[in-house]
């Protein structure tokens, strides 16, 4: 019998909702020494705390997530909350104590992520960010292809996540669900919200970025804002670009906006190499696309992998070849890998320490926007 892993988890919006599933799937795919046991949910409003309880079975509701941190029967708390209380709840989640599992972006910035990493750090705590996206059985096949040396030498890494959502001036900033429009709440727009996701893939599979040089814009200059009801200014850039250069002399495009119309959450990358290229696209996420030139010239051409084999990654755990999964499968895997991690005492990335350095990425391509300049990337 799996040993009881108590959590405690804080914001009930979409990522509240996409970890508590994978917590209770978990057990159901994987062997695995711990168990997830659905502890507490806490909210600042009760009803909408007790609503959730029931809907997906945590025992218990906090409203404060001061009091649920110091909770003596929690092991793990996971942060799903507004970027700009991640810091302040990690810090005193670690000197609680408490694993930690913490939503993406890390922090607001790079100097809180580094007082984040410091905490868990000296309290010894497993912790993990929820980049998700690693866990698609086709971007960890990507990892596994670039591993074995089957592309060469890297050339470019090219990367786009594109959304429409926010393209009407009527849709106010800040509170539930639209917080992400709000600086004050978010830090930054598409940067630190889907840039970072690309970012953290990137430096998975293509290592670390030495220089960016970035623009940003903000389309819709003011709008009303839900916690004040007053028409206030937009402090988030809507879309960024940016180019850059990895340490292993590769080149780097990336590209995310809220404005590019028809696109609901088209996350894509394609990378270049000597021998191989790899693609893959988020609308069609068990799929990744291969060219490799070693092939006969009579039959050279993209091939479409669907990933749904025992021999590609997390498939063996799944239905049989041919049926395929799906983006909540990325997080029942990312809970599978850090309770696997916690057995072995051996952490999943990407830890706080991991996240960090994306965070310093994210710091430098915003600060190249402000600035018009090519920008280094801080060293963690
Ligand atoms: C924004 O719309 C969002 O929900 C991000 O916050 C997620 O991280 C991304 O995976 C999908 O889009």
């Amino acid at each position: 019998m799996a040993k009881p892993l108590n959590v405690g988890i804080i914001g009930y919006g979409f990522m509240g909702r996409a970890h508590s599933n994978a917590y209770r799937k978990v057990n159901h795919f994987f062997d695995l020494e711990y168990r997830p046991v659905l502890k507490a949910v806490c909210a600042r409003s009760a009803d909408k705390a007790r609503a959730f309880a029931d809907t997906w079975g945590y025992e218990s509701v906090e409203t404060d997530w001061r009091k649920l941190v110091e909770r003596k029967d929690i092991d793990l708390i996971d942060v799903c909350t507004p970027n700009n209380t991640h810091a302040e709840i990690a810090l005193a989640a670690a000197r609680n104590q408490k694993m930690i599992l913490c939503e993406k972006p890390l922090a607001m910035n790079g100097e809180q992520a580094r007082q984040m990493v410091e905490a868990v750090e000296k309290a010894g705590v497993p912790n993990m960010v929820w980049y998700n996206y690693r866990r698609v059985p086709a971007v960890t096949l990507a990892r596994k292809l670039i591993e074995e040396g089957r592309l060469g030498r890297i050339f470019h890494y090219r990367a786009q996540f594109l959304q429409d959502w926010t393209i009407s001036p009527e849709l106010p900033q800040g509170g539930t669900a639209l917080w992400r429009l709000d600086a004050a709440a978010a830090g930054s727009g598409v940067t630190g919200d889907l840039l970072a996701h690309c970012i953290d893939t990137a430096r998975w599979h293509n290592g670390e970025v030495d220089t960016v040089t970035a623009m940003t814009e903000t389309f819709v200059k003011e709008r009303k804002h839900n916690l004040t009801g007053k028409v206030e200014k937009v402090g988030i850039d809507d879309a960024c670009a940016f180019l850059c250069r990895f340490h292993n002399g590769s080149l780097g495009n990336f590209e995310s906006t809220r404005y590019a119309r028809g696109h609901k959450a088209l996350y894509t990358f394609e990378i270049n190499g000597e021998h191989a290229s790899i693609a893959w696209d988020l609308h069609d996420l068990h799929r990744l696309e291969y060219f490799d030139h070693r092939d006969p010239g009579v039959i050279r051409g993209w091939r479409s992998i669907h990933v749904t084999d025992p021999d590609q990654p997390y498939m063996d755990r799944w239905w049989v070849p041919g049926l395929q999964i799906g983006y909540e499968h990325s997080f029942v895997h990312q809970v599978a890998d850090f309770l696997d991690g916690v057995a072995r005492g051996k952490p999943a990335e990407p830890t706080f320490r991991d996240a960090y350095e994306t965070q310093l990425v994210l710091d430098a391509v915003l600060q190249s926007a402000r600035d018009g300049k090519w920008t280094k990337v801080a060293q963690g």
